[in-house]
């Protein structure tokens, strides 16, 4: 799966802490684009997407909230607990975020500006996009 976790390093002296993010060295892509998610209605299910070129780099930055990718093949979880653990996506993989803490501020770092032609929002047509385009292999 197109997905991956990365560490990032926290500058921490008595003051408390600080995490710096930089195109080619934390991120690897063109930075076109950040937006954040915050403020999310408890319960609330946010995604039932997939993106056929974006690259993005995820981040909660407060609070936590929960990721589920599906690549057609298989499915990952992933706990957004900490300011240190960012989530790399490069491929066509869908995507829905959930169980948003009330203070949950989740960071996107993103390779292309906004474009909703980008997006594939219906489960179906994304199963059919990666098959006929060969993402399986
Ligand atoms: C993603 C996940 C993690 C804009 O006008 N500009 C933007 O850059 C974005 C991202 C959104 N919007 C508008 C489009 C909608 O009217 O903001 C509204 C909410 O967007 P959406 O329903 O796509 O939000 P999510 O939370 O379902 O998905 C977002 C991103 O769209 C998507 O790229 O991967 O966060």
């Amino acid at each position: 799966m197109k997905v991956r976790c990365i560490t990032f390093s926290s500058h921490g002296d008595d003051r408390g802490q600080l995490i710096a993010l930089e195109q080619e060295k934390e991120i690897p892509f063109d930075i076109k684009r950040i937006y954040y998610i915050y403020g999310t209605t408890s319960g609330v299910r946010r995604g039932f997407h997939a993106h056929k070129e974006l690259k993005q780099v995820l981040v909660c930055v407060s609070g936590s909230c929960k990721l589920h990718f599906d690549d057609g093949k298989e499915t990952t979880e992933i706990l957004m607990d900490s300011p240190c653990k960012g989530v790399l996506v490069t491929g066509v993989v869908w995507r829905e975020m959930y169980d948003f803490t009330k203070d949950a501020v989740l960071v996107v770092l993103a390779s292309e500006f906004y474009n909703e032609e980008d997006y594939i929002r219906d489960y179906d047509t994304f199963l059919n996009y990666i098959k006929e385009n060969n993402f399986y292999d």
